[in-house]
This record gives C-alpha cells, sequence and structure tokens, in this order.
C-alpha cells in the first residue's frame, strides 16, 4: 500500500487531517485507478484551490480541501463555499475526451436520484445550482475538480444536507467507474440525467430547443454543436 498521506511544501496548504479515513480512500484508489508514480491522497484545512494541489500530483490521487481561499469555476468564475460547508475535491485522472460529462455523471448519481444536469457541468436540485464540475488539462493528466453544496448555500443555490465524508465515499466509486467507462455508456446516461434536452435553451446569444449531447459532449441545439458556452432555460 502507497504511503496513505503525505506532506506537501505547497505553502498554500495550512494543515493535513483526517489520516484514518484518507488511508482507507488512498487503498481503494491505489487499486482501482492506472498510477503513475506514487498515488497521494491529501485533505487540507485551507487552499487558494484544490486544483492547483492536484496539477502537482500523479494519476490516482485526491485533493479534498475544507475551505478555498480562491476557489474557481469556468473562465475564471469564483467558487464560493464558506469554510467546512461543502465538499471541495479535485481528482487527478487519466485524459479522457469526455471526463467533464463522466464527472458529471458520477456526481449526479453520488448526490441522489433527485439531482439532474446542466450542460456543460452543473449540478442541478429543484432546478436550483448544487454544484459544478471544472476539468482542467495538462498534457498527461486531468484534473477534475468538483465543488457541491452541504451545509450551506449562496443565494439562490441547492444544498444537499448530507455527510460530506459520505458523499466523497460514493463519488470516488462513481468517478473510478465512469471515467472508464465506454463514451457509447456516459452519454446514454448523461441523457437520462439532463435537464436541458428537449427544452427550449438559450446558448450564448442563441435560442432553440436542445436536441441531444454529441460524441464529444458538445451540445446540440437546433441541429448545432456548441462545445463551449452557458445555458439558460427558456
Ligand atoms: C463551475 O463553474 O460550476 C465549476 C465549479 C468547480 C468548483 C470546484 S471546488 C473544487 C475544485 N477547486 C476549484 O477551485 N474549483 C473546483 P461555473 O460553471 O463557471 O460556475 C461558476 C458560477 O457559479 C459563479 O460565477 C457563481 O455564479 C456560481 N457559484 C459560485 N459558487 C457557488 C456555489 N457554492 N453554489 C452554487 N453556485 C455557485
Amino acid at each position: 500500500m502507497p504511503a496513505a498521506v503525505s506532506s506537501t511544501n505547497d505553502p498554500t496548504a495550512s494543515s493535513i487531517m483526517a489520516m484514518s479515513t484518507m488511508a482507507r480512500w488512498s487503498f481503494k484508489v491505489s487499486v482501482s485507478l492506472p498510477i503513475v508514480g506514487e498515488g497521494q491522497v491529501l485533505h487540507f484545512e485551507s487552499v487558494r484551490s484544490t486544483q492547483d494541489i492536484a496539477r502537482e500530483l500523479p494519476i490516482g490521487s485526491i485533493v479534498v480541501a475544507e475551505h478555498q481561499t480562491a476557489g474557481r469555476g469556468r473562465l475564471d468564475r469564483r467558487w464560493e463555499a464558506p469554510p467546512g460547508t461543502a465538499l471541495l475535491v479535485s481528482f487527478v485522472l487519466p485524459l479522457n475526451p469526455l471526463l467533464s460529462v463522466a464527472a458529471g455523471v458520477a456526481a449526479a448519481e453520488a448526490c441522489g436520484e433527485k439531482v439532474r444536469l446542466k450542460w456543460p457541468n452543473d449540478l442541478l436540485l429543484d432546478g436550483r445550482k448544487l454544484g459544478g464540475i471544472l476539468v482542467e488539462a495538462k498534457v498527461d493528466r486531468a484534473v477534475c475538480g468538483i465543488g457541491i453544496n452541504l451545509a450551506a448555500a449562496p443565494d439562490g443555490a441547492a444544498r444537499l444536507n448530507q455527510p460530506r465524508d459520505v458523499v466523497l465515499d460514493r463519488l470516488r466509486e462513481k468517478i473510478i467507474d465512469w471515467s472508464a467507462a465506454p463514451a457509447d455508456a456516459v452519454l446514454a446516461r448523461w441523457r437520462e440525467l439532463s435537464e436541458n434536452l428537449g427544452r427550449r435553451v438559450r446558448i450564448d446569444a442563441v435560442e432553440g430547443v436542445a436536441q441531444d449531447i454529441g460524441p464529444r459532449g458538445e451540445l446540440i441545439v437546433d441541429g448545432v454543436a456548441y462545445v463551449a458556452g452557458s445555458v439558460t432555460h427558456l
């Protein structure tokens, strides 16, 4: 079994916690994911972003934080969560063009049957944003960050009100399964969980019906494939 929890010289890390739980996660990860080098599981009290720590670690690593001082979404948007109220986690995974879609499926299933997906990366509960996914690719691996509101949520957002470690355990298993699943199966499951499909949407300045998700995770609106953008339900 690899070193379960290891320290870091990163100046943004202020402490490392929960050694025994982490040891269990580390073991499960080490037998389930292809490991390049020595996989690490790290749990921090406070970091700028779990993504920044994870990007320096090998495939199989998981970074969890109680708090982020500069948590981010897409396009440098902020991801905000008061300390200790959310699951804030980054997984280091093999490159996979459908990782964002697979991670959405994994996260929705980990949260429970009421949670739906809004393209490209939102988790919705009762139509409100419960969580988000940010995939950042490096040359040889991808860092998949997931934030899920648990004990608190910003105004207008949703929260799950479940214990963080329970959600994380389920999420870890789902990520391992779905990130290695065949593309057809990932897309089929995304369609089942989608809040978009069949609805009239606005994507950027265009309005139309969200018809399908394409083979690379693009949203098809009135026959046109969008690889990026923000969707509003009309
Ligand atoms: C996302 O971006 O939804 C991806 C969020 C990923 C966060 C995780 S946490 C662990 C890892 N480390 C990081 O630094 N990031 C990842 P996007 O679709 O761009 O949505 C961002 C927008 O969501 C913001 O501009 C706000 O409007 C809104 N938002 C911010 N915090 C929120 C929260 N806690 N709950 C709901 N909405 C939020």
